[in-house]
């Protein structure tokens, strides 16, 4: 059994984390393969939509702490820099949408990781918890850079500090997903997200993510410009092309991402 299952159809990659007994806690086999796939999906022009989910009833529960327990701090560095800052670096800045499907639990990093995907929606029945002060940790995976944009400060840090479980519910009123569904209805309506996000204007949906990623450090001023030089880019592009001609001749447009 392999640690990340990876299906390809209809130009979505399928990434699915897959140690169901152990909730889909990160070992570093798993870690290291996710990071693969990151990077296949980036470099294949035939994926236009990457879905990001957990076999089982969980969608992760983090560090699998079986493997840490003789670890000590200069292990737990190396860790965070050769496993899991790497995966939320490729998810943020894959240049197409990457849809964080949270079937169920998401804990500690597994939470991190479902908040740095671009469009997050979960079960009815999942929760969140930022499980790392129950266990002397600190957020890691972005938590402390992004949580604190999504919800407000005060709610961060009360999660963090507190480690309280989050229904899916709750996390959607507060901002830190898009959308939560039955969880019936969940993985028809996860996967209808995923296949609209694969046909539309790829480049466009980069350029949004990248424009995103720039604004939380920018100013009013310098989101401007980025707007403007990525504005140039967009409307270069084939798909630019085909919306505009699309709208005119009033049909369903045809973009190939180009
Ligand atoms: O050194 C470092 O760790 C640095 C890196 C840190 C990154 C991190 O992610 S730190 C945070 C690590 N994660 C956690 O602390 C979460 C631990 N898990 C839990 O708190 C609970 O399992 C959950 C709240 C996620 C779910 O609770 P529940 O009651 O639904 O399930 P359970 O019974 O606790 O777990 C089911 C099985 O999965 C169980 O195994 P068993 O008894 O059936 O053989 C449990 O041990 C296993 N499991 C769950 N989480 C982990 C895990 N095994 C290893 N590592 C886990 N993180």
């Amino acid at each position: 059994m392999t640690s990340i299952n990876f299906e390809v159809k209809d130009q979505i990659a399928f990434i699915t984390l897959n140690r169901p007994d152990k909730l889909n806690a990160f070992n570093r086999e798993m870690a290291m393969m996710l990071q693969q796939r990151l990077d296949e999906c980036q470099q294949d022009k035939n994926i236009r939509c990457v879905y990001l989910t957990g076999a089982g009833k969980a969608f992760c529960a983090g560090q699998d702490l079986s493997e840490v327990v003789q670890t000590d701090g200069e292990i737990v560095n190396k860790m965070l820099r050769e496993q899991y800052n790497p995966i939320v670096w490729k998810i943020r800045m894959m240049e197409k949408p990457v849809v964080g499907a949270i079937n169920g639990v998401a804990a500690g990093a597994g939470a991190n990781m479902a908040l740095a995907c671009d469009v997050v929606i979960a079960t009815q029945s999942s929760y969140f918890t930022q499980a790392f002060s129950k266990i002397g940790l600190v957020p890691d995976c972005g938590g402390t850079f992004i949580l604190p944009r999504f919800i407000g400060w005060q709610r961060a840090s009360a999660l963090m500090m507190l480690a309280d479980k989050i229904s899916a519910e709750e996390a959607e009123k507060m901002g830190m997903l898009y959308k939560t569904y039955t969880d019936e209805t969940f993985l028809q309506e996860s996967v209808k997200i995923a296949e609209k996000l694969s046909k539309m204007p790829t480049r466009s949906l980069a350029m949004i993510k990248h424009a995103l990623n720039f604004s939380v450090s920018n100013t009013f001023e310098q989101q401007l410009k980025v707007e403007d030089v990525f504005q140039q880019k967009a409307v270069e592009t084939h798909d630019y092309k085909e919306g505009v001609k699309a709208f005119l001749e009033k049909r369903v447009p045809e973009y190939t991402g180009e």
